[in-house]
């Protein structure tokens, strides 16, 4: 049965080869009593300095009306060069990393969908026919029924469909993505390629656009030949992570950066699994933006922690001497990983010096919400592991979902306790969140989420501890789902029925 492995134990087999191509340092031979003759311990990965950055590519828009944006959209596998490999990849459109897809507030988004993975009556170790795929909205605040955010569809392959959207009550400003959603295959599907497109709905404030502006898609994976690595029910326990770390598809891609500019860089992480505490060295980020929405104003942080599905967005100001600087992910332990310390990109000085600032004030519109919270109905949300299972409030989504039901135009406060011995991100879909307090963890990251007025729909329930925020239920009713965020524990059943009324 798939235990849970400590870190200890945790082995990355047949790594040795891997790491002659990729620079993985401080490996040793794994001590772990279950460990096999190759097996070692990964403590850092830092290949050396790749090609030049370069942001995903763009999607392009089909409709030439104003205030209409529509794409074409198909999920396919093709061959895609990662890490010296022409691997076989899960994708969209055939890009790895996917395309960015730009929308402004108010727009109309039609996605032309259609699944052209093979056909198979082939079941994965969970037991769900491969391939059935379907498409989510990571953060919109959309509607979740119908033909728009609707997680129940299933897409077979060889099948089309039309998705609307409507975004007149999407807030503007924000970095969310769009990925797979099926029940028991979203694992597969973005840790094999699927990892998410960008969906960037574009800024109503002035005093950014000035910023040259990179987006930053966190991805891993680990290769078997040219495909990814098959799954263990332990690897769905644990939450699998791949020792090749991504940047937009790219080894530490060197992105130049003028001495004295400021940067915006806005990252996602799309991992299936792994966190990342991210950091620059020598270097103080500015976060102005999260999940749902701009700040008012730059919050300087010397690290950052993003567990899957969160995203932030960074002003980024070169203000050290000449050189190459690396940005990294700090170790950390979620419960079930090897803490490691990652070199995603790098830095580099160059050309001529510029005299940009760091802006004083962001978005005057971001504020906490004032609301009278002693009044409010108040749910708990546990959330917890078994044996190859994940549940919500003891129940497991695949054999009998928890449902919880909400009323359009209320306001709730949910406890979400975690009952494990490892951190679960809780992503809720349609309706972001703010967070009113936060126990356990890492005191950086409870004490920033706890007091910037800043929209969550993505935010860790470390180990043991707790989270407790105010959700204002807005504008659409319909069923959708809140899930933990690290996707094999989702597709294990640790996800429940949302169900928000009228
Ligand atoms: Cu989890």
């Amino acid at each position: 049965m798939g235990k849970i492995v400590t870190r200890r134990e945790f082995i990355i087999t047949g790594a040795t080869g891997l790491a002659a191509i990729y620079g993985i340092s401080a490996c040793t031979k794994s001590d772990s009593p279950s460990s096999i003759s190759e097996s070692v311990k990964v403590e850092a990965i830092d290949p050396p300095a790749g090609e030049d950055f370069k942001d995903p590519p763009e999607m392009l828009n089909l409709s030439a009306n104003a205030g209409v944006v529509e794409v074409a959209l198909e999920a396919k596998t093709a061959k895609v060069m990662i890490n010296g490999v022409n691997a076989d990849l899960m994708t969209y459109n055939g890009h790895f990393p996917q395309q960015t897809i730009r929308v402004r507030r108010g727009d109309k988004l039609s996605v032309n969908f259609k699944n052209s993975l093979p056909l198979t009556t082939d079941k994965n170790i969970l037991g769900y026919t491969k391939n059935i795929t379907n498409i989510h909205t990571h953060g919109w605040h959309v509607s979740p029924s119908g033909k728009s955010d609707n997680v129940f569809l299933h897409i077979n392959p060889g099948e089309e469909f039309l998705y609307e959207y409507d975004l007149s009550k999407q807030e503007a400003g924000t970095l969310n993505f769009l990925h797979s959603h099926g029940h028991g295959l979203v694992t597969e599907q973005m840790w094999g390629g699927l990892a998410g497109c960008a969906l960037v709905v574009a800024d109503e404030i002035d005093g950014l656009s000035g910023f040259e502006n990179h987006i930053i898609s966190l991805h891993d994976i680990d290769l078997a030949g040219t495909n990814p690595a098959p799954y263990t029910l332990e690897d769905y326990m644990n939450g699998k992570e791949g020792n090749i770390v991504m940047v937009n598809g790219q080894i530490n891609p060197v992105l130049p950066i003028n001495p004295g500019q400021v940067q915006r860089w806005r990252v996602v992480n799309a991992s299936t699994a792994r966190f990342y505490k991210l950091s620059l060295e020598k270097h103080t980020m500015y976060l102005i933006g999260t999940d749902g929405g701009l700040l008012d104003k730059p919050y300087p942080l010397s690290n950052i922690l993003l567990t899957p599905g969160e995203r932030v967005d960074l002003l980024i100001k070169a203000d050290q001497g000449s050189g190459n600087y690396r940005f990294l992910s700090m170790p950390y332990d979620r419960g079930g990983n090897v803490p490691q310390t990652i070199t995603l990109m790098t830095a580099s000085y160059r050309g001529n010096a510029v005299k940009d600032e760091i802006p004083a004030t962001i978005n005057p519109h971001a504020k906490k919400l004032n609301v009278d919270t002693a009044a409010l109905r108040r749910s708990q949300i546990a959330l917890s592991m078994g044996v190859n299972k994940g549940f919500i409030n003891n129940k497991s989504f695949g054999d009998d979902p928890f449902v919880h039901t909400s009323k359009v135009g209320t306001f709730e406060l949910w406890e979400i306790q975690n009952f494990s011995g490892m951190d679960h991100p809780f992503h809720q879909h349609v309706n972001p969140a703010q967070i009113i307090f936060m126990k356990g963890g890492e005191k950086e990251y409870a004490s920033l989420y706890s007091s910037i007025p800043a929209w969550k729909d993505t935010i860790n329930v470390p180990k043991g501890g707790s989270i407790t925020m105010l959700v204002p239920i807005r504008d659409f009713s319909g069923r959708t789902v809140f899930h933990c965020h690290i996707i094999e524990h989702g597709d294990l059943g640790m996800m429940a029925v949302w169900d928000i009324v009228k």
